[in-house]
């Protein structure tokens, strides 16, 4: 019976044939349970849905796709048994799938079409209305042409996309639900938003959460507020959704098959950050096995997620030529990697056996990332290692030779900073560049002095080095950016913490810290066991006056 309405083509300038809405309502009438047409833009009827709440089968929105700039192409009219009124399921429904439109056929007692309630999608905007709902008509005296309304309706949507575009930056929203308090949520927030503009990301706007429980209590989908974040994330026109907590691999793609939204979580914009700024071989086989190793247990059974390694934020990645890939093949491409990386382990062994020999101490340069390690080790050595005010500048290790003013030489090595959270595949990946920190016989614990949550950063680089079996060395807390608080405070925060100040932008700042080092060499190794031979390769610091 139900075929009847699968045959059925109505004209193009119909949002639905009034013979479509009798044989609707017949059978409606007949099997006393509400149906669903699903209608193209060329009046064919492509989903038949029988009772309330259906939606639109997987496969017709895989082939009907939808994007923030346009609508996907479909309508959903459905039958009532009494009323015309659309619910908030429909409209939400709406708005998710980004249907052309959205109606409701009231059936009359004698099976006959009755009131027909429409409502659309209008274009983005900042507070306006996500939909606008129409006066319920008879199908027949139906204002609308379909097929001009949705035409000028897609324009105007382009248009809002095109004049986004003009920014050439792709916009993210960022979300946290979390059992922890909104204030420390909306902080980690912060932080991810400082990881989205480095990624060179627009954030539109934030939402936060605060979930019920013990626990890790994750998104629902289904969970009406899930679908809020989501038709928020439409109606703004967000490219993407960056979530602060790790998504379950079949969540993410649930969200992703019904929105057509990036949807990524803070491990996945961290390892994308990476392979944005990985330039070295070295630094680029870790990404790779970082973003591999992420990815592996996150595969659909059908291979689907592969795509999510195209191109841009969430899925800057291994690259297309390996986007058929399945299972065994990435696993082949790990253990090829991690030869890969084997063999810059041996290399670096040697390295360091060579380094050894010349038995120079080496001073390590650590600390959360953009507490300006690469600037400390520039000033003391006179380099030019980049420096920026975004996180992740550096990702590779650089060491330089450096004579004290006493004679004494050291190595100081500059590396990739830390963060809270670090991604653990990130972390077992740059096993060979964290491995250098292995040779430190002084750790220079750089910290921003005027981050908000400075003591969560210090806390947070100690987990790491832990984590790295390197809590026992030795280390220096040097507080930088001091010219960033207000007089007296650093010091007032240097003693408690026994750390010293500094700020690595003005070099008059610096002499304590050199003294110290001074000092804690001195205990480390006398001033004898230091040869003059290479006095032309280091950087010698001025004496003090
Ligand atoms: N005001 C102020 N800014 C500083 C100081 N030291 C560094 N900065 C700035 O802080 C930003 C980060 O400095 P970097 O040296 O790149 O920091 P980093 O720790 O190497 O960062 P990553 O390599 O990203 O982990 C840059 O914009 C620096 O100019 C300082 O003493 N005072
Ligand atoms: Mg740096």
């Amino acid at each position: 019976m139900l075929e009847r309405l699968y045959r059925r083509r109505m004209p193009v300038d119909e949002v639905i044939s009034a013979e479509a809405a009798k044989t609707l309502a017949q059978f409606t009438h007949e099997i006393r349970r509400p149906i669903g047409l699903v209608i193209t833009r060329r009046g064919a009827v492509q989903d038949v849905l029988v009772g309330a709440g259906t939606e639109p089968s997987p496969t017709t929105l895989a082939t009907f796709r939808a994007s923030p700039r346009s609508l996907r192409g479909l309508r959903l009219i459905r039958s009532h048994l009494k009323e015309q009124i659309l619910t908030q399921e429909d409209l939400t429904l709406l708005g998710l799938l980004r249907l052309d439109m959205i109606g409701v056929l009231a059936v009359t007692p004698k099976g006959e079409p009755g009131l027909l309630s429409l409502a659309h999608l209008n274009p983005p905007s900042a507070q306006g209305q996500l939909y606008t709902l129409l006066k319920p008509t008879l199908v027949h005296q139906c204002p609308v042409s379909f097929e001009t309304f949705i035409r000028e309706l897609e324009a105007d949507l382009q248009r809002q996309g095109e004049s986004h575009m003009m920014s050439q930056k792709q916009t993210a929203i960022l979300v946290s639900a979390s059992p922890k308090s909104k204030a420390d949520q909306e902080e980690h927030l912060t932080e991810l938003a400082e990881l989205a503009s480095s990624a060179d990301l627009t954030v539109i706007d934030r939402l936060v959460q605060r979930t019920q429980g013990g626990g890790r209590q994750r998104f629902q989908l289904g969970s009406g507020k899930l679908k809020d974040v989501l038709m928020q994330a439409m109606q703004k026109g967000a490219d993407l959704l960056i979530f602060d907590q790790d998504l379950a691999p079949a969540q993410l793609r649930t969200i992703e098959e019904i929105t057509d939204l990036t949807v990524i979580d803070r491990t996945q914009l961290i390892l994308d950050i990476f392979a944005q700024r990985a330039h070295s071989r070295e630094g680029k086989v870790q990404v790779e096995l970082a973003q591999l190793r992420y990815l592996l247990p996150r595969l659909s059974g059908h291979g689907t997620s592969l795509s999510r390694l195209g191109g841009g934020i969430g899925s800057r990645g291994p690259g297309e030529t390996k986007l058929e890939t399945d299972r065994r093949r990435i696993r082949e491409r790990i253990d090829h990697l991690d030869r890969e990386i084997e063999g810059f382990a041996r290399h670096q062994d040697q390295r360091r056996s060579r380094r050894i020999r010349q038995t120079f101490p080496v001073l390590s340069i650590v600390g959360y990332t953009n507490a300006g390690k690469s600037t400390l080790l520039n000033v003391l050595t006179n380099s030019q290692v980049s420096t920026a005010p975004r996180v992740f500048e550096t990702l590779d290790t650089t060491s330089r030779r450096l004579r004290f003013p006493d004679g004494r030489e050291v190595i100081l090595t500059d590396t990739v900073g830390f963060i809270r959270d670090l991604p653990k595949d990130l972390l077992a990946a740059f096993r060979t560049t964290l491995d250098e920190l292995r040779d430190a016989d002084l750790l220079l614990h750089v910290v921003d002095a005027g981050a908000k949550d400075m003591e969560a950063h210090i806390a947070s680089v100690n987990t790491v080095l832990q984590s790295l079996g390197l809590d026992q060395v030795p280390q220096v807390l040097i507080f930088n950016k001091c010219d960033r608080l207000p007089t007296g405070q650093a010091e007032a925060l240097c003693r408690r913490h026994s750390a010293i100040g500094i700020s690595a932008l003005h070099p008059e700042t610096l002499p304590q810290l050199i003294q110290h080092l001074e000092d804690r060499l001195t205990a480390l190794t006398p001033v004898d066991g230091f040869s003059q031979k290479s006095a032309d390769q280091a950087h010698t610091l001025a004496s003090r006056p």
